[in-house]
């Protein structure tokens, strides 16, 4: 692919933004290479700087399941915007908004809009501190809810020790507090638990991991993780930025019938435009300031132009049958990038193909795969006109204007690349 113009823009970008990007994944230092500067987003397909065009997998990291531009989107962003983009006062839309969510998800009883997940995830974890009175909090290994302090945590000495810093910048008494435990092991977290319990604010779990590439929950995982949380008072945080309205309607606490005491939510919930949300028990949320003393707020937090970008794409999602297609295409894809010799895993249309031997069940395992022929594997599927996640460690999201024909087509290029290379 003729790269020309965004080289150009590269060059540039790297004078005024570190790593030239604004978020650090996209800098592309995980396969090498410069990244794509996209010019226009339609459906399934993007068009670089040097009017490349690409099968899209990252679909901005997760919240176009509909699609890039998807016109009910457009229209609604387009009506919203010409009443003006922010208010900072309350507005209807965010009503409209908290309603939906909590009909989708009805364990959030009482909930609060934010920009991003990560704010969705720092605001949950104070409001869980301040409601317990507790300061210790839990995460897991390969697990990833934004970057607040508290939780760029890497484990200690032991896996179930309290953390060390995992970014520079962190004070170490910000990680002091977190232990960081291995996913997927249900043992590990219920002795931890069953030692540390009374110490313990919250356990917040990806429900479906997403960041270490997809790893689904062990049986009886997620089930042990709300048993020991509810024998010590601890709350349960389900970090829901990925999956909330990508593996169905109700998120991953409807697929497995397990009610955290709060989730977090981003990604979908905007169509696009900066929206999280946070929320859960109605009296965990009644310590939220004004009601109660945990404070938390934001200048465009329920910003309306977001709110009906979300609104949009929830409403064109409900009830639309589109998860059964989803389904479909994300199984044609792993089972044909399967029999390419791939690891793959799938939670609906979430997945990631992982170049190691055996099965991806944790951070552990996915951390030896071989990343340099994940990166050969990437280049290969981009220079034939396919997007994928720029990491090993990321996940792949088949949306609702990808099309069996473009499944095969990426299925050839795919088999193509590893023959080759
Ligand atoms: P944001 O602050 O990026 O909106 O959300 C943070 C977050 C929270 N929880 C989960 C489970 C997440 O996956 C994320 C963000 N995901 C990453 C990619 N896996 C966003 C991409 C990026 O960082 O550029």
């Amino acid at each position: 692919m003729k790269n020309a113009a965004s080289a150009r823009w590269f060059r540039r970008a790297v004078r005024r933004i570190p790593g030239g990007v604004n978020s650090p994944v996209r800098a592309f230092r995980a396969v090498g290479g410069t990244p794509p500067f996209i010019r226009r987003a339609r459906g399934a397909g993007i068009e670089d700087a040097d009017g490349n065009r690409y099968v899209d997998y990252v679909g901005s990291w997760g919240p176009l399941i509909l699609g890039h531009a998807h016109p009910a989107v457009l229209r609604a962003i387009r009506e919203a915007a010409a009443r003006g983009t922010s208010y900072g006062a309350p507005h209807a839309g965010e009503v409209e908004m908290a309603e939906l969510l909590a009909g989708a998800l009805p364990s959030l009883e009482r909930l609060r809009l934010v920009s991003s997940g990560t704010e969705a995830c720092m605001s949950a974890i104070r409001v869980a501190r301040g409601f317990t009175k507790r300061d210790g909090i839990v995460k897991f290994e390969g697990g990833y809810h934004g970057h607040a302090d508290f939780l760029l945590v890497r484990a200690g000495s032991g896996a179930a020790t309290f953390g060390v810093p995992g970014s520079a910048g962190v004070p170490k008494e910000a990680a002091a507090k977190t232990a960081t435990l291995p996913y997927n092991d249900a043992r590990a977290a219920e002795a931890f638990l069953r030692r540390n319990g009374t110490k313990i604010a919250c356990v917040i779990v990806e429900p479906v991991a997403g960041n270490m590439g997809v790893v689904p929950p062990a049986a009886g995982f997620l089930e042990t993780l709300r048993r020991e949380t509810e024998r010590c008072g601890t709350l349960l945080i389900f970090d829901e930025v990925i999956t909330g309205f990508r593996l169905c309607w109700g998120g991953a606490q409807t697929l497995f019938g397990i009610r955290p005491d709060l989730t977090t939510l981003g990604k979908i919930v905007g169509g696009g435009l900066p929206l999280g949300a946070y929320g859960g028990r109605a009296d965990v949320m009644k310590t939220v300031s004004p009601e109660g003393p945990v404070y938390q707020a934001g200048t465009l937090s329920g910003n309306p132009v977001a709110v009906a970008a979300g609104l949009a794409q929830l409403r064109a999602l409900r009830g639309s049958g589109v998860y059964a297609k989803l389904d479909g295409l994300g199984r044609r894809l792993e089972e044909g990038l399967r029999a390419l010799g791939l690891t793959v895993n799938r939670a609906g249309s979430a997945l990631t193909p992982f170049f190691c031997d055996g099965p991806v069940t944790d951070w552990t395992s996915a951390s030896r795969c071989d990343t340099k022929r994940f990166a050969r594997f990437f280049h290969g599927m981009l220079d034939r006109g396919f997007y994928l996640p720029p990491s090993q460690f990321e996940a792949m999201f088949v949306g609702a204007a990808h099309t069996p024909a473009m499944i095969e087509r990426t299925l050839r290029a795919a088999a193509e690349v590893l023959r080759v290379r």
